[in-house]
């Protein structure tokens, strides 16, 4: 309907607003080449009221609501023609629908309708096709010819006809092909006859309704003046009741021609003899502005390519199934992957022999909790007790995951691949760190040490031990350990420290990665993902437990601190 506007020349949509049930706010569309923000309305009559001079209602409801949203329509006082577009609406209700009308002098199209159009004005809905289709019959700009139809299928065929033969349409109604239309043939060619512009009238019937004995009615009672072409269809074996219609509207003094064939040679004769005798000037022919074409329409038929603005390598959800970095979800599924070969896909794009992968996902079992004391684990319980949401009470666990806390895996990698691949001695590293001021990432617990060792990090030794075809990172961070705890009984390697050497250790060993990429992961810092996927886990445990739990919101006790100037 906004691409017909731009068309037409308007200089405003002819869309006033859109009422979508339960919604608000705005639907960008295009007008022309611009994007505007039409209004969408939760009701009929919020719409009606934030639009008094919008007098049609276009009704796109199903037949199961469109009955009932029609009549709220016509119950506005601003609304003068509402179009019925559903098919299948009860006849009960559009009886209901039709009296109602007529009583409060409005008008119906349909139900069962595809609309209508006033030429280079306003058109209802699908009404006329493509815009190719409506700038073929030159709908852009208004005609001499009022077209009324039945058939919305057959009216874009008569829309073609009548450009063909005449100066073009004026206005034309598809009334929908249900046995009770909401208006009649004979109701629109009354309303043709008191349009100055409408200079001839057009009329295509079709069997099943005696519509066209209405308009029979009407000519004979001398209540049209302009010229009537008609043409009742026939289907099936039904002939005789067509010929019939056909011969009742012609003694009515209607043009009505011998056959469907004949009726263009009908429109043009009589529209050239209007022509002869005065009553049409020729319309002024205008060029109507381009339509833009949609984007995606353009690159689909290869007219125009466009850049794109994201660029991924790891899924695609495009094809039949999603794929993780190449590996479609089936395969995953029945090849039985495991949560480690899907961290191995999406982070590392490839597929890791399993006991990596394995070794994954036992970093994620171990650092999955660490019980309610630890930062995160006590955040995310203060966030639930305040009444929070999962993903807030989630986040604000994660959001203490640092270089302290969790967090120190990345860094740890950085510090001993360094030292290692240097060849400095555990001595050489602890001392130069601690000149630079920087505590070793890695070493060092709250509630660990050397008498109380961290079962994690000895699973994880004794995993790698087993498995990997070395483990001489994780070897260097004990040797570091080692001066660390002649320093300090705490000075321990930690779980951070222990996950970060030996994944350098998988990553070195495993060959499923050069140098290069190495490197790569060291430095953009993957690691603590692993930390922060793993302890995901344990926060929304701790979310679930407080809530379960009911318990009130968190208060730090008075004599938990201390009050000095
Ligand atoms: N000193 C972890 O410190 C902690 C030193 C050091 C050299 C060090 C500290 C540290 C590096 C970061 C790290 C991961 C803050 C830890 C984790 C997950 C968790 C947590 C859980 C879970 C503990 C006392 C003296 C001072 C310091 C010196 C300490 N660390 N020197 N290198 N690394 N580590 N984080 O006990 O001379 O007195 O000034 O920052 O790897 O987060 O379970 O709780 O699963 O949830 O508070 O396991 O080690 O010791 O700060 O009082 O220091 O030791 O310079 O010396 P503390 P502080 P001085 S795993």
């Amino acid at each position: 309907m906004l691409d017909f506007d731009f068309l037409c020349g308007r200089e405003t949509p002819s869309v006033a607003g859109i009422i979508n049930p339960g919604s608000d706010g705005f639907q960008k569309l295009f007008f022309g080449q611009e994007e505007i923000a039409i209004p969408v309305h939760p009701t009929i009559e919020a719409a009606s009221n934030a639009h008094p001079t919008a007098d049609v209602f276009i009704n796109f409801a199903s037949f199961r609501s469109a009955a009932a949203s029609s009549m709220s329509a016509l119950k506005q006082p601003t609304i003068r023609v509402v179009a019925i577009i559903a098919e299948g609406v009860p006849e009960s209700d559009a009886k209901q629908l039709i009296s109602y009308a007529r009583a409060n002098n409005k008008v119906i199209i349909g139900p069962a309708t595809v609309g209508g159009i006033q030429a280079g004005a306003f058109k209802i809905g699908d009404t006329a096709g493509t815009i190719d289709n409506i700038i073929q019959c030159k709908l852009y700009r208004p005609g001499s010819v009022g077209f009324v139809s039945k058939s919305g299928g057959m009216s874009n065929e008569m829309y073609n006809t009548i450009a063909r033969v005449t100066d073009g349409i004026y206005e034309g109604i598809a009334i929908g092909g249900d046995v009770f239309p909401g208006s009649t043939l004979s109701d629109h060619i009354l309303r043709f006859n008191n349009i100055p512009q409408v200079k001839m009238m057009v009329v295509l019937g079709e069997l099943g309704g005696k519509d066209e004995y209405s308009l029979v009615e009407a000519l004979k009672q001398g209540k049209v003046q302009k010229p009537v072409v008609a043409w009742g269809a026939k289907s099936g074996g039904e002939l005789e009741s067509a010929q019939a219609k056909n011969e009742a509207l012609r003694d009515a003094g209607a043009v009505v021609p011998t056959s469907y064939e004949a009726l263009e040679t009908a429109i043009k004769e009589t529209f050239d003899k209007l022509v002869e005798d005065g009553k049409i000037s020729p319309v002024h022919e205008i060029t109507p502005p381009p339509i833009p074409e949609d984007l995606k329409t353009a690159i689909k038929s290869g007219k125009v390519r466009a850049p794109t603005h994201i660029i991924s390598t790891i899924s695609d959800d495009r094809g039949e199934e999603p794929c993780y970095a190449g590996v479609p979800m089936s395969t995953i599924i029945e090849q039985g992957y495991g949560v480690g070969d899907v961290i191995s896909l999406l982070w590392f794009k490839r597929s890791l022999p399993r006991y990596c992968t394995q070794f994954i996902e036992i970093c994620i079992m171990l650092c999955a909790d660490h019980g309610p004391c630890v930062s995160g684990a006590h955040n995310s319980i203060v966030t639930a007790r305040a009444g929070k949401d999962l993903v807030s009470s989630l986040v604000s666990g994660l959001l203490t995951i640092g270089p302290r806390f969790g967090g120190a895996i990345d860094d740890a990698a950085r510090y001993f691949k360094d030292a290692y691949d240097r060849g400095l001695t555990p001595y050489e590293f602890v001392e130069g760190m601690k000149k630079k001021g920087i505590r070793v990432p890695g070493i060092g617990h709250r509630i660990k040490s050397r008498d109380n060792r961290d079962k994690r990090v000895q699973l994880l030794q004794k995993y790698a031990h087993t498995h990997f075809p070395s483990v001489k990172y994780m070897e260097y961070a004990v040797q570091v350990e080692t001066y660390t705890l002649s320093k300090a009984n705490n000075l321990v390697l930690n779980v951070d420290g222990a996950i970060g050497s030996l994944f350098l250790d998988l990553l070195s060993g495993s060959g499923m990665f050069s140098k290069q990429e190495i490197d790569e992961i060291v430095e953009i810092g993957y690691l603590n993902g692993l930390f922060v996927l793993a302890r995901s886990i344990g926060l929304i445990g701790h979310t679930f437990d407080q809530k379960r739990l009911k318990q009130p919101l968190y208060r730090h006790p008075w004599e938990d601190v201390l009050y000095t100037k």
